[in-house]
């Protein structure tokens, strides 16, 4: 289904009084509002293809209806979001729960929804039916050259159908470590994963990024062989230019400094992307900034003050997308919630007086410091959100009339009650 311009234009009359007093006080507040509106509307954040279904757990999965059937649904369920919130342009791919023959067919449709493909995800943490070899002791490191090289041969495939959709990066996470102290040569490890990534990369067409994501644990329980940035950072860094570091917030150890972690990758220019969820424990993949949106903020702070460093465009220097999956939202709702959650971190952080910030940290003035980011992260940044939104033909609360359009009793009446949307 699609909404229709008449029923948000409906609905942005409504509110129109409402949202320009509100809007009109914050322009008075911020001089720069219209310099930070400009960056908001170029600012788009990939969608996830595994987040449109219900996310399970390993105790049970509880299908929420009307997911979609297909890839083709998929990009129609994004598509929806994108039309209420214009900064949700693009669907992150996953291969093999995305796999189709139709390339030119799901293009036009993507084109059509205003949606282009961000980075290609392969999966070797699973075993597919009718595969040669299991991964059940890892892919790219595992000790038997047969498995690794089935793993590299998946990487490329997912290369080469990234290639039909127009994407230009891949995302490599792996599930690769190990259970038990003794299990695995560390450096053995280390060293097989190295070889498999360089045949991957040695394979990625001009202009394409390699990402290697991170995890501190989980499917493994004692290592994890990419499990953390420095590790990350190694593989980028002994890869070559195109191979970039990826920090998905969920894959840390608790209280990890997330924001000091994007510093420094800016600093050495290999943050390739990044993953928005959020947390209480663990890679919880909850909806971004429901948890903790201060953390939000001061890593935003750091992405901004490292990209201006750089001379980077914020809005195409790095990939954004949204990594979240979980069991009890609609999750529609839960992605316009992320995606409001992530635009408002993102104008308070352009909200923030960076001069300012830098000559206290000049005079040590600590007091001062901390009264700069927090003046910043207290400002009611939601109707410049929200103008921004409008300028670009978005609704005025995408959430409020997702439910008043009644979308997802529609979807189900369309796509049935008992729909399960493949991935997790
Ligand atoms: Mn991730």
């Amino acid at each position: 289904m699609e909404i229709e311009k008449y029923q948000i234009d409906a609905h942005n009359q409504e509110l129109e009084t409402e949202h320009q007093r509100r809007f009109d006080f914050a322009a008075a507040e911020n001089p720069q509002v219209e310099n930070i509106i400009s960056k908001l509307i170029q600012f788009q954040i990939g969608i996830p293809s595994w987040a449109l279904g219900t996310g399970g757990t390993r105790f049970g999965r509880f299908s929420g209806g009307g997911e979609p059937r297909s890839l083709e649904e998929k990009i129609e369920d994004i598509g929806l979001i994108h039309q209420l919130n214009q900064s949700s342009g693009a669907v992150s791919l996953h291969i093999p729960w995305d796999k189709t023959e139709d390339y030119e067919g799901v293009k036009r449709l993507a084109n059509h929804h205003g949606l282009r493909f961000d980075a290609m995800n392969s999966n070797t943490f699973q075993d597919q039916p009718g595969q040669a070899h299991s991964y059940k002791f890892g892919s790219l490191q595992h000790v038997n050259k047969a498995v690794r090289k089935q793993a590299i041969a998946h990487n490329i495939e997912v290369i080469r159908q990234g290639v039909a959709f127009g994407s230009d990066a891949l995302t490599v996470w792996l599930a690769d470590g190990s259970c038990f102290p003794g299990q695995l040569n560390f450096r053995k490890a280390f060293q097989n994963t190295l070889e498999s990534l360089e045949e991957i990369y040695a394979a990625l067409p001009e202009k394409w990024k390699l990402f290697v994501e991170y995890k501190a644990f989980e499917p493994n329980f004692y290592s994890t062989t990419v499990g953390d940035w420095g590790q990350s950072l190694l593989f980028a860094n002994k890869l070559g230019p195109k191979a970039y570091t990826l920090v998905d917030l969920g894959h840390h150890l608790p209280n990890a400094n997330i924001e000091q972690i994007v510093s420094l990758l800016l600093m050495e220019g290999k943050l390739g992307g990044f993953h928005f969820n959020d947390s209480k424990y663990g890679d919880d993949d909850l909806t971004a900034g429901s948890m903790k949106p201060y953390q939000l903020f001061l890593i935003f702070n750091e992405l901004i003050e490292g990209m201006d460093a750089k001379g980077i465009d914020h809005a195409t220097g790095l990939g954004w997308m949204i990594d979240a999956s979980h069991n009890v939202k609609d999750p529609l709702e839960d992605l316009l919630q992320s995606v409001e959650a992530i635009m408002l971190a993102y104008t308070q952080a352009l909200l923030v007086d960076k001069e300012a910030l830098a000559v206290a940290q000049q005079e040590n003035d600590t007091v001062k410091c901390q009264e700069i980011l927090q003046y910043a992260f207290r400002t009611d940044a939601r109707a410049i959100v929200q103008e921004a939104r409008l300028r670009s033909g978005g609704a005025a609360k995408p959430l409020a009339l997702y439910r008043t359009l009644k979308v997802r009793e529609k979807l189900i009446a369309a796509r049935g009650a008992k729909t399960i949307a493949t991935g997790l």
